[in-house]
């Protein structure tokens, strides 16, 4: 299976420099706008129903672990004013099944690893390059939001994301987020806490499987609201780093995966060393 038979190339040239040069300004112009761009049927129709079958055979591999998080996953610290927005609990009912659950022939595998995908990342982003992270676990997730669960407010730590609905909810389950609430100089905590207070007043997405969504979190707060009815929402997370060799840390890892791998072992070795503290 070629990647031509998986997204719609007709619309999205992945392989046509000249072609997709008009794409690739449109996602531009929106992520400057708006913090966020969705290409609709990035999936050919034809493989929308695969791309959801195949997500639901994998979504009973999702390590679950609904842990009480903050919005900026910081560790509990009750010297903060009351109304500081790292106050707020909420829990974290989402749950990632690992890259290594995978199977290499899978449509968001394909996608994943496919080269054109990646130069087409990286030039919507305005970046030189983006390779795939050395993580076993971490590079490509399948994120599952099961009925009465939610993945709540949060930023994310790379400055850009990647994602792919591969199986939509009955009801709930809505991408909301508030595009460039916060930038590198400024927290705006005030903001912040009025959408965790319900006071915000969020964007919305309506997604449908196999549309693509460039997006920048580290600036833009976002959630996926709880899930309603009997079908869970899963989404496909294509991770990049713009350096080569990424490797998540151990303790984060097993938080989110609830086991770790030789390479989080050996990268955690090599860190100690770089600092040299250890030796
Ligand atoms: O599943 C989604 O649509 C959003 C996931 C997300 O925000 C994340 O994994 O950081
Ligand atoms: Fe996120």
């Amino acid at each position: 299976m070629d990647i031509d038979d998986v997204v719609d190339t007709g619309r999205y040239p992945l392989s046509d420099p000249a072609g997709l040069h008009e794409v690739v300004a449109g996602v531009r112009a929106a992520l400057a706008a708006d913090g966020c761009c969705v290409l609709p049927d990035f999936v050919r129709p034809d493989r929308q129903e695969l791309l959801r079958a195949e997500g639901a055979a994998l979504a009973p591999h999702a390590h679950h672990d609904v842990e009480t998080v903050n919005v900026y996953n910081t560790a509990p610290d009750d010297t903060l004013p009351a109304d500081h927005p790292a106050r707020v609990p909420m829990q974290r009912g989402n749950a990632f099944v690992a890259r290594d659950r995978i199977p290499a022939d899978a449509v968001i595998h394909r996608i994943y690893t496919a080269p054109a995908f990646r130069r087409f990342v990286a030039a919507c982003f305005g970046l030189p390059a983006v390779h795939e992270l050395a993580d076993p676990l971490s590079g490509l997730v399948l994120n599952v939001v099961a009925p009465g669960r939610e993945h709540p407010w949060h930023f994310d730590t790379n400055e850009y994301t990647v994602s792919m609905l591969t199986q939509g909810p009955e009801a709930g389950g809505v991408f909301e987020y508030c595009p460039g609430i916060r930038s590198a100089g400024t927290e705006n905590l005030d903001a912040v806490r009025a959408v965790l207070d319900g006071r915000g007043a969020p964007r919305r997405l309506e997604l449908r499987p196999g549309d693509l969504q460039l997006f920048l979190g580290r600036y833009s707060l976002h959630r996926v609201s709880p899930v309603a009815g009997g079908t869970a929402r899963h989404t496909a997370i294509f991770a990049y780093s713009e350096r080569p060799g990424v490797v998540g840390t151990v303790a984060r890892t097993r938080q989110l995966f609830g086991r770790v791998t030789p390479a989080h072992l050996a990268a955690q070795d090599r860190a100690v060393r770089v600092d040299g503290l250890l030796i």
